[in-house]
């Protein structure tokens, strides 16, 4: 028997419906849901590869207590008691939690009110305070609320779209999708990125303007001016003061751009067309993302954007609004229960401290904002928080100055990790480590970028001895001795109780307001089909059957009135400034971190997925040709990269779409996955003054060369022996299909290559079937063990990287099958007997379809469009992620 359960997709905040499906034997597959209104059925890459993350291989299954396993009771105990005993003695703010944009909302609001309401501390916050903190401050400022005016269908309504320090193509794939058929479908639509990269996203735009890094407010604020000085006139509260401060005086009109252009760092004329298209185009949106707010003036750049959109009345209209997309799958839920430390709960401000406190009817509330993200974990280490729980995030990969953060756990007390993975960097440091159920098991609600709530339902049990977050958590609270205000059926109860405080003395005055979904039945519950807040009244629909109707408002503030005091939006005066820290002669080079196509986060699900690590297996440092040669670093050689705060050795990639004096690094790998790529340890820990908001799309950094003597890699059946790598100075792991490879280097040549690569494989002592091929005077090395005929492990080793062999191929001898005649001697000569076993990099994740293939398939078959490659080889026909990567190939294939 099949079963199908509709949820929703784990990752990104464009919020996909998916569809779960059981077979009879368990096996899950996994479709978009065609009914949900946000992806009407597609998903990328990485939510097609869902279904590769959801088995137990490394999941954490028991409590552990000081290193060992315990049953919950013990757990439990410590917990309660841990927090207990230090509030007793130090008072409420000696603890804190640190939770994250990746809990369901049901488990989000038990975590604030449990600290809010009942321990009386505003120490909780979340990994949205790396995220999308800025966003929420200059939403206050402009609109009074944190609210999204907008929707996606507004981006596919648009004549023109912004895209601003956001790579949509990658981090928000299906809304660039919608973006992309809309284009196609009336090819006048308009696409702007705004980026220092040119990125996946920007190779699709109608124009790129790859400015200067953090000079966002000088370019809006130059957009401001002109659009002034074209008769764009406001009466709102700041309009006078945000124009004056853009530089009205200047006749921007008559040549200034260049001024503008020059602070940016972009051709005069690509800015004047910008300029020119936004002025001349009513319906435009413009989207903003982290290279918004990751930065120190993260909180300004958000309002120079929302100034130009209020000057020109581009908002509250189908077509028109400034877009805060959301980075992770609830940071919009999260925000809607008052995960932040600097709000209180559902929208309402510490002044309202009152209301919240009658509502939950609790013995305690806080009355003042508690410690930010940052201030939390230097709270940590001064020893004034004693006891931590930190919850569904990864600080030590995530947090700038990560190793900061490291030194604070190691001496704090009481650390307390609830997490689905047995091992990361952060629950590696835990005193107590709670399993957490996963996505596949958890029961609730998400809120996406468009105010849309949708349900996770689970369609698999929980295993071992996880639970859900939230019940953890009542628990504790019970222990704590807190009974009245723990006591939930399930998360239907806790989303009622939530929703019902939106509505809670709400005359209007706040915008978030679910006073319809306040008294949703089980079933109701249940079905919940995706709905949109606000929700005053709606009676909520049934998602069986039928496409569901949607509910709640799309555009926002479309009748002029906001919830500010004055019932007006505010325009704010920004002045341009340069990031917090500047280049230097130490440090002259501008490093940017970010995010690749096929993984999340720190990792610890997407890398269970052999496709999807695959397609970038390597943590890289991008820098730009000219840069390369000034600093002596070669294309595909390492590179050590350091900071005032720390360093990563990382691979080079040597590229024109980088800027020349800007660095790129992807902020993924850790320490589980390799020895010195956590670039968290380097990055810049400088905030937004406002939000709070760290600085990571800027950090000084040198970069240097790695005094490699020596270059390798390893395929290996099994994951090797942590002691036996140790004297590996760099290493990263890849898991494949059905081997694990490494990519290994070091400073200092073995002596006896033989002895040394049995050692890394733990055959040393072993009388195993060796075969090799060792050309001493060239330096390079290639031996292969070999067990009952099948391949066990590879090693290849040469002074140089590009003196090692392509590598795809090899993946396909480990087939579980005994190796071919062929196959041996392909191993010992190091190349595929067939050229086309060879396939590159993965480029299509679905169809595992290579790099290398692709190019021979659009030289020998004449292809010429990304449709061609599709019908040829199939890739990009499902998910439809990697068609920017294909077209790149084509245009390069062009050129050559
Ligand atoms: N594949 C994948 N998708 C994801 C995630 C993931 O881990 N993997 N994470 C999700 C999360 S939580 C988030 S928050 C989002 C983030 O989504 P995005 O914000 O799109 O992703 P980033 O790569 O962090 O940064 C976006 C871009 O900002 C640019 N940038 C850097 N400095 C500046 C600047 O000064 N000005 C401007 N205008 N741009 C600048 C960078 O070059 C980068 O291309 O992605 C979500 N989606
Ligand atoms: N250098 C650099 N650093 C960055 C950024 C950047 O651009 N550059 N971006 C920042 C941004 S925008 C973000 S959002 C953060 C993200 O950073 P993190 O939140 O630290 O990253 P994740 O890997 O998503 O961590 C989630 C953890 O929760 C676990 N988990 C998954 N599901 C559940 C669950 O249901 N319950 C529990 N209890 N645990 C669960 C996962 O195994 C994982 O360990 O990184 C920030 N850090
Ligand atoms: S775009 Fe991809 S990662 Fe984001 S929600 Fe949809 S399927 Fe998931
Ligand atoms: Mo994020």
């Amino acid at each position: 028997m099949t079963t199908t359960t509709q949820t929703t997709c784990p990752y990104c905040g464009v919020g996909c419906g998916v569809t779960a499906t059981l077979d009879g034997d368990n096996a899950v597959s996994i479709a978009g849901d065609g009914q949900h209104p946000s992806n009407k059925g597609s998903l990328c890459s990485k939510g097609t590869a869902l279904a590769d993350t959801v088995d137990l291989g490394g999941r954490l299954l028991h409590p552990r207590v000081d290193g060992v396993r315990a049953d919950w009771d013990t757990a439990l105990a410590r917990v309660a008691s841990g927090f207990a005993d230090t509030i007793a003695e130090h008072g409420p703010d000696a603890v804190a939690f640190y939770v994250s944009g990746q809990l369901l909302t049901e488990d989000y609001y038990i975590a604030n009110k449990l600290m809010k309401g009942y321990i009386g501390s505003a120490n909780i916050d979340t990994n949205s305070r790396l995220c999308m903190s800025s966003a929420v401050a200059g939403h206050k400022r402009a609109f009074g609320e944190d609210v999204v005016p907008g929707c996606y269908d507004d981006l596919e309504a648009a004549d023109l779209v912004v895209l601003v320090g956001s790579n949509t193509a990658w981090c928000h794939p299906v809304v660039y999708q919608r973006l992309m058929a809309a284009r196609e479908a009336d090819p006048n639509k308009k696409l702007v990125v705004i980026d220092p990269r040119r990125t996946a996203t920007a190779d699709t735009a109608d124009l790129h303007l790859p400015l200067a890094p953090g000079t966002d407010v000088a370019l809006f604020n130059g957009l401001l001016a002109y659009l002034a000085n074209n008769g764009f006139t406001t009466d709102l509260p700041g309009g006078a003061e945000a124009i004056a401060a853009a530089g009205p005086g200047r006749d921007i009109q008559g040549g200034d751009i260049a001024t503008v252009a020059e602070a940016v760092g972009v051709d005069d004329a690509d800015l004047q067309t910008f300029f020119e298209w936004f002025a001349a185009t009513e319906r435009t949106v413009t989207v903003f993302s982290q290279g918004v707010n990751q930065s120190s003036a993260g909180t300004d750049k958000v309002n120079a954007i929302i100034n130009c959109h209020l000057l020109t009345e581009r908002i509250g209209k189908p077509g028109a609004c400034p877009f805060s997309i959301t980075g992770q799958p609830n940071a919009m839920g999260g925000r809607e229960v008052g995960g932040l430390s600097s709000t209180l709960a559902a929208h309402m401000g510490f002044d309202q401290a009152d209301t919240v406190q009658r509502f939950w009817d609790s013995p305690a509330i806080a009355r003042e904002p508690g410690l930010k993200a940052l201030e939390l974990f230097e709270a940590i280490e001064a020893g004034q928080v004693k006891a931590v729980w930190i919850m569904a995030t990864n600080p030590l990969v995530s947090l700038p100055d990560a190793d900061r953060a490291k030194a604070a756990l190691e001496q704090c007390p009481l650390v307390v990790v609830s997490d689905v993975m047995r091992h990361t960097d952060t629950a590696d440091l835990a005193d107590v480590l709670l399993p957490a159920a996963a996505w596949a098991e958890k029961t609730g609600t998400v809120t996406n970028s468009e105010r849309m709530i949708s349900r996770q339902r689970a369609f698999l049990p929980m295993p071992g001895q996880a639970r859900a977050d939230w019940a953890i958590m009542c628990d504790v609270a019970q222990r704590m001795g807190f009974a009245d205000g723990f006591v939930y059926e399930g998360p239907a109860a806790i989303f009622r109780e939530h929703a019902a405080l939106t509505a809670f003395e709400n005359d209007g005055d706040r915008v978030l307001n679910l006073a319809g979904l306040a008294d949703l039945s089980e079933a109701d519950y249940d079905y919940l089909a995706p709905t949109r807040w606000p929700v005053t009244t709606c009676q909520p629909l049934r998602a069986a059957g039928a496409m569901p109707a949607r509910q709640g408002v799309d555009q926002l503030f479309a009748d002029g009135t906001y919830p500010t005091a004055d019932g007006q939006a505010h325009l704010v005066a920004v002045t341009p400034r340069g990031p917090a820290n500047a280049v230097s002669a130490d440090y002259p080079l501008a490093l940017n971190t970010g995010r690749i196509r096929d993984h999340w986060h720190t990792m610890t699900r997407t890398a269970k997925s052999p496709r999807l690590a695959a397609h970038i297996p390597e943590p890289f440092v991008e820098i730009h040709p000219a840069d390369a040669e000034l600093y002596g670093i070669t294309d595909g050689a390492l590179a050590t990269i350091t900071t005032a705060w720390g360093q990563a050795a990382l691979r080079v990639i040597t590229t024109e779409r980088q800027r020349q004096g800007c660095l790129f690094a992807p902020m993924h790998w850790n320490d589980q996955f390799a020895s010195s790529a956590r670039i968290g340890t380097a990055a810049n820990p400088a905030v937004c003054p406002i939000s709070g908001e760290p600085e990571f799309k800027h950090t000084p950094a040198a970069i240097a060369p790695l005094a490699a003597t020596w270059y390798g890699f390893i395929y290996a059946v099994r994951p090797l022996w942590v002691r036996a790598m140790a004297g590996i100075d760099w290493w990263i792991k890849v898991p494949g299909e059905r081997f694990v490879r490494y990519e290994i280097a070091g400073c200092e040549t073995p002596t006896d290559l033989k002895t040394t690569a049995r050692h890394w494989l733990g055959v040393a002592a072993r009388d195993v079937d060796w075969l090799e091929a060792a050309d001493p005077a060239a330096g390079t090395y290639r031996a292969a063990h070999v067990d009952a005929g099948h391949l066990e492990a590879a090693v290849f080793i040469a002074p140089t990287p590009e003196r090692l062999p392509e590598r795809s191929w090899l993946a396909g001898c480990f087939t579980g099958q005994a190796m071919t005649e062929a196959e041996r001697a392909a191993v010992l000569a190091g190349r595929p007997a067939d050229a086309s076993a060879d396939t590159g990099p993965q480029v299509c994740s679905c169809f595992g379809v290579g790099r290398k293939t692709i190019l021979r398939a659009i030289k020998s078959d004449g292809l010429d469009s990304v449709e061609a490659v599709g019908r040829a080889l199939e890739a990009g026909t499902n998910c439809g992620s990697c068609k920017p990567e294909i077209a790149e190939l084509l245009s390069q294939a062009d050129k050559a």
